[in-house]
């Protein structure tokens, strides 16, 4: 079974999603392997979006990130990288599908609720970043 990372970001949190985004990949049937809320420092969400660095929206984007308590997640099932993004919508909500996360519940781009690792590797290392291997059971 595959795990992927998955992060309720501050904007969820404010307007009292976490339960309904947790809800989604439940149903879908994803397992939960670790979840806490903490506030993302601006040293970790340095190392989260380092693939962003050189973007014009970094800057807000690390603002928006470190804004408040976000609900980190580790999910377990079968292809759960893809299911999860699928599950997500495109990046954009104005674009994402509805029936997705974003597409059902968002409208801003920096503010599009849910954060998801796209490939195992960032899977890999995001899950490293946020959690003590002792945190997942
Ligand atoms: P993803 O979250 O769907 O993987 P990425 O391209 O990895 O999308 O971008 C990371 C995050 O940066 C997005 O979820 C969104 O919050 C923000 N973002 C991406 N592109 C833009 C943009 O063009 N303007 C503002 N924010 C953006
Ligand atoms: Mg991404």
């Amino acid at each position: 079974m595959a795990l992927t990372f998955v992060m309720v970001k501050p904007d969820g949190v404010r307007r009292g999603l976490i339960g309904e985004v947790v809800r989604r990949f439940e149903a879908k049937g994803l397992r939960i392997r670790a979840l806490k809320m903490i506030t993302v420092s601006p040293g970790l969400a340095q190392k989260h979006y380092e693939e962003h660095r050189d973007k014009p929206f970094y800057p807000d984007l690390v603002r928006f990130i470190t804004s408040g308590p976000s609900v980190p997640m580790v999910l377990e099932g079968r292809d759960a990288v893809s299911v999860a993004r699928t599950l997500m919508g495109a990046t954009d909500p104005v674009k994402a599908a509805p029936g997705t996360i974003r597409g059902d519940l968002g409208l801003e781009l920096t503010e599009n609720i849910v954060h998801g690792s796209d490939s195992a590797e960032a899977c890999e290392r995001e899950i490293a970043l946020y959690f003590l291997p002792e945190e997942i059971s």
